[in-house]
């Protein structure tokens, strides 16, 4: 890949369950993730972080916390996104918490429909992220971010990329997907959204389910891989806000990740829910980046055509 990537970090856990999301962009740079990318012959650009809003830690307001400040990270984000895609560049955004995904997911969009691009999203993660205010349990914007891109959320978040809905539920595959809350669970089957969950992981394998979810791509399609680290299971990954046992092991995952390096149409990246304050010797964050090695494409030894 003669790609040019993009680092961006953006350190808060304004959408989150828990404080320490913030200290992601770091911890994955102190884990040699410019370094590990550079030696898959990458140019890295680290356009250091963004800046927004103290996390104020107050209880939700009509169902969502902290709305206004999840609202200017989001701007902030779907701005320094957008900017890295019309540079040419492939934008890899450190969360941060999912929440995030809002702002980086409709400048991904945006940018599609301006290039006359399919857009494909893969979103690895534990959770579905399909809440709504009514339906969410916290209040926590990192369990809506799905929605929100959807069509579904407060009109400030929802507009951000300026076209409503920003996606389609028909572009996106979940894959991981192990805990769903009862009315997201509804929510999840009214709009027909493709979910791999661990059941079909565990019954028909990854290498199945990644054929599936990378399946029926034609090459002008722009493919965004949407990382949740708590999609790894917790024994491998413990740096995560909200651990669910029963994710992927270390190899599902490579496979993962190679199955998708693989299409050659990785256009864009998010990495989130990191969270150092809750790792063991900066462990998770040194896994999510052997995993983005193989994104880019580490493991060389074999080829698809061999
Ligand atoms: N579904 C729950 C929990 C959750 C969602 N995403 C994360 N946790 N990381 C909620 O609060 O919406
Ligand atoms: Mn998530
Ligand atoms: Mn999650």
């Amino acid at each position: 890949m003669n790609k040019i990537v993009s680092l961006i970090g953006v350190p808060t856990d304004i959408g989150a369950g828990a404080r320490g999301a913030s200290m992601g962009p770091e911890a994955l740079r102190v884990a040699g993730l410019i370094p590990a990318l550079q030696g898959h012959g990458l140019q890295v650009l680290d356009r250091g972080n963004l800046s927004g809003p103290a996390n104020p830690w107050q209880p939700p307001v009509e169902g969502y916390r902290h709305l206004p400040e999840v609202v200017q990270w989001n701007q902030a984000t779907h701005e320094a996104v957008y900017a890295e895609l019309a540079a040419g560049h492939l934008p890899i955004m450190l969360g941060g918490d999912h929440c995030l995904g809002i702002g980086s997911i409709s400048a991904v969009a945006r940018w599609c429909r301006e290039q006359g691009k399919k857009l494909r999203v893969l979103w690895l993660d534990a959770h579905a992220d399909f809440n709504t205010n009514e339906l969410t349990p916290s209040g926590n914007v990192h369990g809506m971010p799905v929605a929100v891109l959807c069509g579904y959320g407060p009109k400030e978040l929802v507009e951000i990329g300026g076209t409503v809905p920003a996606i389609k539920p028909g572009v996106v595959r979940q894959i991981g997907i192990r805990s769903v809350d009862q009315g997201e669970k509804r929510f999840v089957h009214e709009v027909g959204l493709e979910v791999f969950d661990m059941r079909y992981i565990d019954e028909m394998g990854m290498r199945h389910t990644m054929e599936l979810a990378l399946g029926l791509m034609d090459p002008n399609t722009h493919l965004h891989v949407s990382f949740d680290v708590d999609f790894l299971d917790p024994e491998i990954a413990p740096g995560v806000g909200t651990t669910v046992p029963g994710g992927p092991t270390y190899r599902e995952a490579q496979l993962c990740m190679e199955m998708i390096a693989d299409t050659g149409l990785l256009g864009s990246l998010d990495v989130v829910e990191l969270n150092p304050a809750l790792d063991v010797r900066n462990k998770t964050a040194d896994l999510a980046v052997d995993l983005i090695e193989s994104l880019f494409g580490k493991s060389t030894l074999m080829r698809k055509d061999r």
